[in-house]
């Protein structure tokens, strides 16, 4: 049996006892910690995100705080969202991005005030890319990782569970915006978000010696709609388009290439990183672009340790990114990384352990 032990280099996150507990089975490392990936019934857990209420364990989204009177200029500097209009107590996702544009990172970016900000973090080191920026630009602003982890609610149950625990105040939370509050004397935030399509809320938990206490706070409100343990789910992200950078974006991916060109805004000043990148490829244009994929045949061998490649009249035209059964459209799903020539509709091969299956190229999000 394979286990995995926390240390000071792989910590836990204040609800790893928790998720233990539960019956945690496998987990994935995320900002070097110890993600939750299943508790031994995947298609349970599924359901529960589709049709209930499921709580995992989001530790490992870490926040980077930037607090101090640059800390809004430093937030606009790393990412190419326009940022002037966030208000306090909203929470906008931003893509970051390195001086050649290609993506780094996806995280939420929530304003707690006007000198202080985080990023909830996706897997790759923002705390050292924020603070090298900050000293090499001389900004007034300090930046670090405070004791905030996040716990998700997601389904369409999840609403009940968390206005029951924290009150009807959080039905009339907007998209991203959040609240700092108090549950049971535990200081948190809560946040409308997570990684799903199915609707949820993210407590994020400020003290992490409470972790055990508020996740059981909301596994006892939860036993009337059912609540159960879960993890972010490769079957429900996919069906719903969400993209995982770092998964299905490789060392040269820019935002325009994975649908995410939405998210920038050209005309930020220049000072922000990877602006001018930015411009260049959106007026020639991206070379690839991301698609879904509909495999042929039942329940194919599992997605590999790296991407896969897509063959089109007998050329590589890109990778398949991720691939999973989908028991919503009773199908093997996935996204292809391609050439922007390929067009949605249009017939692929997939080499799979030497093996080609045909798939079709179609628009995301698939549900
Ligand atoms: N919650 C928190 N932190 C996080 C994540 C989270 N950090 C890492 C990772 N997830 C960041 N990535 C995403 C990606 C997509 C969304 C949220 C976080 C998302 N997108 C919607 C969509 O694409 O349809 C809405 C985006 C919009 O239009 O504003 O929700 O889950 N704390």
């Amino acid at each position: 049996m394979f286990s995995i032990k926390p240390t000071a280099r792989l910590r836990p996150s204040p609800f790893y006892d928790a998720v233990v507990a539960e019956g945690l089975v496998s987990a994935m490392v995320y900002n070097r910690m110890v993600l939750p990936a299943s508790f031994g019934d995947p298609e349970a857990e599924y359901w529960r995100i589709i049709e209930g209420v499921s709580q995992w364990d989001v530790g490992a989204e870490r926040q980077v705080q930037l607090k101090g009177p640059d800390a809004g200029k430093l937030a606009q500097i790393l990412s190419p969202r326009d940022l002037s209009k966030c208000k306090i107590g909203q929470g906008k996702y931003v893509p970051l991005c390195n001086h050649d544009g290609i993506l780094i990172n996806d995280p939420i970016l929530l304003k707690l005030a006007e000198d202080q900000y985080w990023f909830s973090i996706a897997d790759s080191d923002i705390w050292f890319w924020a603070r090298a920026i900050a000293s090499e630009r001389g900004l007034d602003v300090e930046v670090s990782e405070p004791d905030v982890s996040p716990m998700a609610l997601q389904g369409p149950k999840a609403e009940n569970v968390v206005a029951h625990v924290v009150g009807d105040w959080v039905r009339d939370l907007k998209y991203f915006w959040f609240r700092e509050t108090e549950i049971d004397g535990i200081p948190v935030a809560v946040q409308r978000s997570g990684w799903s399509k199915q609707g949820g809320f993210e407590i994020y938990l400020r003290d992490r010696t409470q972790g055990t206490k508020l996740w059981n706070i909301f596994k006892e409100a939860g036993q009337p709609w059912g609540i159960g343990p879960g993890a972010p789910a490769t079957a429900e992200r996919t069906e719903s388009g969400l993209v995982s950078v770092g998964g299905d974006t490789d060392d040269q991916t820019n935002p325009f290439e994975v649908r995410l060109g939405k998210y920038v805004d050209l005309d930020v000043d220049d000072d922000v990183i990877g602006i001018s990148a930015l411009r260049t490829i959106n007026d020639s244009g991206p070379t690839r672009r991301q698609l879904g994929l509909i495999l042929e045949g039942e329940n194919p061998d599992p997605f590999k340790f790296s991407w896969e490649d897509i063959h089109m009249n007998g050329v590589k035209v890109g990778g398949m990114t991720n691939c999973v059964w989908s028991p919503r459209m009773k199908a093997n799903i996935g996204y292809a990384l391609i050439d922007i020539k390929c067009t949605p509709g249009s017939d692929v091969l997939v080499v799979r352990e030497g093996k080609s299956v045909a798939g079709k190229l179609v628009e995301l999000p698939f549900i």
